[in-house]
């Protein structure tokens, strides 16, 4: 037996006395030096869930594929006939972008295939839609904002999509009722994440052990993991908030980020808005600070959605160490009443939603 230099072993195979082969068996393969892709990544995680099946890496794989679809689109905005209005508004009233419309429809149409999914929610479809409702093997509710910020799109500003998923109800009442697999507390979301069509394209992800980033390696088509199990800084220096409606904050607010800027939690705070929940949220998750979108005049209940929006940031948030709250209390505790209904918003480090439960209490709002 001789040891080669690559690492195999070469060695002689005898037929009793006479030398009949000479073979190479090779060391076992290891794939230390190449990228993990975001498809082995959920594979990995599910081994979590005692008997895992592979539906659920199947479905996520859906989403994940909608986005190559969606950032592939974005990426060719200004060259093809993509940007500007479609013409309709959706159930927000809000006028829907042609690109709101494309990233609606690839998600349905990768989701759709997907034995495992029930029900879907969108930000941009008034009632959620159907899929392999009647089947035994329908275990989730994908709820998703297809193209968050789209109204920045125009102007070549990052743009996202964000995604939750729930299980059925365990009620049988509740499994047989559309609505109620997607009026469920965001503490019962299986997995979450989002997509920011940025300098590049980045994928975050829970499935309620860590957040993990992938980036799109346009050159090979697949997301790789580039940062593994993400924390959010307890205290940063940011705060981040669409400052013109300052005037109309309720008072604990406006007390809050007057601290803030004055320095009076410990360090004087800078200011950031891009005005794309996904991006400000991405910069807060990597960077620190908070994010805040409160209640204003046109918007008393705030502007975000709680179920495709809210939830799926609170669950990554907590996820990497951070803390999210509706003002008042933890947003994945809210119970849903409506698909559409909205919130406020205050995201962010620990350090930060201490702070601003800190405020409540000293204005005897507790
Ligand atoms: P959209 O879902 O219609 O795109 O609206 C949500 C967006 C968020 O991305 C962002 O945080 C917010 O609206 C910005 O609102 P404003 O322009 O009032 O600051
Ligand atoms: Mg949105």
């Amino acid at each position: 037996m001789t040891r080669k230099a690559d690492g195999g072993v070469l060695f002689r195979i005898f037929s009793g006395k006479h030398h009949v082969a000479t073979a190479t068996r090779f060391q076992q393969w290891t794939d230390e030096d190449l990228s993990v892709t975001v498809q082995q990544h959920i594979l990995s995680q599910q081994k979590r869930f005692p008997g895992a099946t592979g539906e659920f890496s199947w479905l996520l794989s859906g989403v994940t594929l909608a986005t190559k679809m969606i950032a592939a689109k974005v990426r060719r905005a200004g060259l093809t006939d993509i940007l500007g209005e479609h013409g309709a508004v959706n159930v927000q009233g809000e006028t829907q972008q042609k690109l709101d419309v494309f990233a609606n429809n690839a998600l349905l149409h990768c989701l759709r295939f997907r034995q495992s999914i029930g029900v879907v929610a969108s930000e941009e479809n008034e009632e959620p839609l159907t899929l392999n409702f009647l089947s035994p093997d329908a275990k989730y509710a994908v709820i998703f904002d297809p193209l968050d910020g789209s109204s920045n799109i125009d102007v070549n500003v990052s743009v996202g999509t964000i995604f939750s998923v729930v299980k059925r109800p365990d009620d049988a009442d509740a499994a047989d009722d559309p609505v109620r697999w997607i009026l469920q507390p965001g503490s019962r979301q299986v997995a979450a994440g989002y997509v920011v069509y940025g300098s590049s394209t980045m994928m975050v992800y829970t499935v309620g052990n860590g957040v993990h980033g992938f980036t799109l390696d346009p050159s090979i088509g697949a997301y790789i993991l580039s940062q593994e199990n993400i924390r959010v800084p307890r205290q940063g220096a940011l705060y981040s908030v669409n400052e013109a409606y300052r005037d109309h904050f309720p008072p604990p607010y406006r007390g809050y980020l007057e601290r803030l800027r004055l320095g009076q939690a410990g360090k004087p705070y800078g200011s950031r808005y891009i005005g794309s929940l996904v991006a400000d949220v991405h910069r807060t998750l990597l960077k620190g600070g908070v994010f805040l979108y409160p209640p204003t005049a046109s918007h008393p209940n705030g502007k975000l959605r709680l179920l495709y929006e809210a939830n799926p940031i609170a669950f990554i948030v907590e996820q990497a160490g951070g803390g999210a709250i509706d003002g008042r209390q933890r947003v994945l505790d809210i119970q849903p009443e409506s698909v559409h209904q909205r919130t406020p918003l205050v995201v962010g480090g620990a350090g930060e939603i201490e702070l601003f439960m800190d405020m409540r209490r000293e204005m005897g709002l507790e």
